[in-house]
Parts: structure tokens; C-alpha cells; sequence
């Protein structure tokens, strides 16, 4: 190959990995905590404009280590624990009542009270939300 060709080619296999692998932009819309018992199901929409794909991979409440965060979806038609949510690059992703949302173990002593949660996503880094506590 022609010197020139190789450096094309080496230019294109760069600008190819670069949309996988760009920076990811993440936002979160309308989150909201909803207390069930004892614990708070927390829902949002979680939006990546970013060319690079993203992976939620944990959240914590700021403050308040009492309160444990987990990450929820429903599997086999049960709720159970989930390690990582996937964030697709210029994609949305919705936490939603019967899916995939947070769980707030322990939040019901917090009922009307406005907290922060901190949601780890792998490549953003950590986002911080503000949500009501409401039944
Ligand atoms: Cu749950």
C-alpha cells in the first residue's frame, strides 16, 4: 500500500472507534421517589447526547448512609437487584413503575423530605438528583 492509502486508512479506523468510544453526555429529567412500605422506588429518564456509550453502575444517597440505593429490574416477572443499567450513546433510557429503576431501602422515615441521590455511571462519573420523598 501507498503510504497516503495507509494513512487514510489509519484516519478512518481512528474516526470508527471514536463513535464507540466517544465521550459520553449524560442528564437526568423528571426523577421522582415513590414510597412503597418501607422502602422508595426511585423513577427518571436518563439521557446520553454524547457519542459514547455509558453503564450505570451504582447510585448512593448523599448524606444519609442509612439509606441504602440499589439498582432494580424486574426479571422473571420479579423485582430483583441488577449490577449495571446500560446508557446507549444518543439514547434514552427510562426508569419506569414494572422496569428498571432505583430502590431506596430503609427511605420511609424520610417521607417529604427532598433527597439527594448520587448515581455512579462508569464513564460520565458521578450525577447528582434531587428527589421528593412522596407516597
Ligand atoms: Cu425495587
Amino acid at each position: 500500500m501507498k503510504p497516503q492509502r495507509v494513512l487514510v486508512f489509519i484516519v478512518l479506523l481512528l474516526l470508527l472507534s471514536c463513535k464507540k468510544s466517544g465521550p459520553p453526555d449524560i442528564k437526568i429529567k423528571w426523577p421522582e421517589a415513590l414510597l412503597e412500605g418501607t422502602d422508595a422506588a426511585v423513577f427518571m429518564v436518563i439521557l446520553n447526547d454524547g457519542n459514547g456509550e455509558d453503564m450505570l453502575k451504582g447510585c448512593t444517597v448523599k448524606g444519609i448512609p442509612e439509606v441504602i440505593c440499589e439498582l432494580h429490574g424486574i426479571v422473571d416477572g420479579r423485582m430483583r437487584m441488577i449490577r449495571d443499567i446500560e446508557i446507549p450513546s444518543k439514547g434514552t433510557v427510562e426508569l419506569k413503575p414494572g422496569d428498571r429503576h432505583l430502590m431506596l431501602i430503609g427511605a420511609k422515615d424520610r417521607l417529604g423530605e427532598t433527597v439527594t441521590i448520587v448515581l455512579d455511571f462508569e464513564r460520565f462519573g458521578p450525577v447528582e438528583i434531587k428527589a421528593r420523598v412522596a407516597r
